[in-house]
């Protein structure tokens, strides 16, 4: 039988990447999308126009607005809920931290309480986040102690709780992925590593003379997100639910991904990057993110496949393509600045 999936967070990096992979797997897709007085389904158009409306289609709904929630899953009566929608920014939600806990964390109570109601044999998967670790040291894994340096790593953390509550008091199939970082060419623009490799682009058509970063220190995991969003599916294939790491266990710095953007088309990073700590600097940051994953690669039989620096060309590819330029012809221009 056709399995049905609910995503939310449809036209992010995440959501989009999720709802290929199902639509491969002849799941039938509802995405939800909230309004906005522009259309931003960019990351996702390409699965309108491949698929039918009954195998593809989107439906109207906010994190907030509980009743949209609740409706989606009435009409829809999916097999399968993904909650993949955030205020996802970790330096705007110091901006902003009363909505993205409001989004990040009330949204999962909304969607377990109506799945409780509506259809308790649905699965619900909540992305949770290796934010949640702060300032704990690495290697982090499930039982890492939680320290939040941000109110969106708060807002996981209660997302986490609330996920593990009514898996324990109501026995649904309630699944969190902790998810280290992991980017594509569909990352959202204001996140470091697509700020560099579409500030690149621009450094060498002439758009801009320089890229402005903050803290170049900070590590992190970094992985591609193609390979996350199969981890995401698996989790939600096995016989119990539970909670899962999921990292590519090795880990960069901020400096160490410039570094090896601007290699590919040879230019020395250190002309063109310049570091404004104090614009960018958060009030609390995450120093040190490094995945110890092996509970999933021996449960969900899971590993990445995309490497660090694969995932850095693949990136960097992608934003000069967008300014009609290969990475041959950009090196040729690079030569002349
Ligand atoms: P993303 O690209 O920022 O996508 C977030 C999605 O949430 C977008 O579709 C956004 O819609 C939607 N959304 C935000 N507020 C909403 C609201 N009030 N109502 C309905 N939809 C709303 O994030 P991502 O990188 O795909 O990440 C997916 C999930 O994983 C998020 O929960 C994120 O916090 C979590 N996560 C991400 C990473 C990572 O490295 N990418 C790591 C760990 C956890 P709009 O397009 O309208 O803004
Ligand atoms: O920052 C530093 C910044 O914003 C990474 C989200 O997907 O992953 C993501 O959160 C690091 C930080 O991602 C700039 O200070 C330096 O140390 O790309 P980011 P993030 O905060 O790690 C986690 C796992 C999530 O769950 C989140 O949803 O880079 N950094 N200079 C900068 N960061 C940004 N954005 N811009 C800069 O100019």
């Amino acid at each position: 039988m056709t399995k049905k999936a609910l995503i939310l967070g449809i036209t992010g990096q995440d959501g989009s990447y999720l709802a290929e992979l199902l639509l491969k797997k002849e799941y039938k897709v509802l995405g939800v999308m909230r309004r906005l007085s522009l259309f931003n389904t960019e990351r996702i158009d390409h699965l309108y126009k491949k698929y039918p409306l009954k195998r593809f289609d989107t439906a109207y709904g906010d994190l907030i607005d509980v009743n949209s929630l609740r409706k989606n899953i009435e009409d829809f009566m999916p097999d399968e809920v993904y909650n993949l929608a955030a205020q996802s920014h970790v330096r705007i939600s110091f901006d902003l931290p009363e909505s993205t806990f409001q989004y990040n964390a009330n949204s999962t109570l909304y969607l377990l309480e109506a799945i409780k109601r509506v259809k308790p044999k649905c699965k619900f998967y909540q992305a949770c986040s290796s934010e949640m670790f702060g300032i704990s040291p690495p290697l982090q894994n499930e039982k890492t102690e939680f320290l939040p340096q941000s109110i969106y790593g708060v807002s996981k953390v209660t997302s986490f709780y609330i996920t593990n509550y009514y898996r324990r008091a109501f026995n649904l199939f309630a699944c969190t992925g902790i998810l280290f970082n992991h980017e594509s060419p569909r990352r959202g623009t204001n996140f470091v590593t697509r700020k560099i490799t579409l500030g690149l682009a621009k450094i060498i058509t002439g758009e801009i003379k320089h890229l402005e970063l903050g803290n170049l220190s900070a590590l992190r995991d970094w992985g591609f997100a193609g390979d996350y969003v199969e981890a995401i599916w698996r989790i939600m294939q096995q016989k119990k639910p539970d909670n899962f790491v999921i990292a590519t266990g090795e880990h960069y710095s901020v400096e160490d991904f410039v570094k090896l953007c601007f290699e590919l088309v040879e230019l020395d990073w250190k002309k063109f990057v310049k570091t404004d700590v104090k614009r960018f600097k958060r009030p609390a940051e995450v120093p040190d993110l490094q995945g110890d994953s092996s509970k999933a690669r021996k449960i969900l039989k899971w590993k990445p496949k995309v490497k660090f620096k694969e995932l850095c060309e693949m990136m960097v590819k992608n934003d000069l393509q967008k300014h009609n330029l290969t990475l041959n012809q950009a090196r040729e221009k690079a030569k002349k600045l």
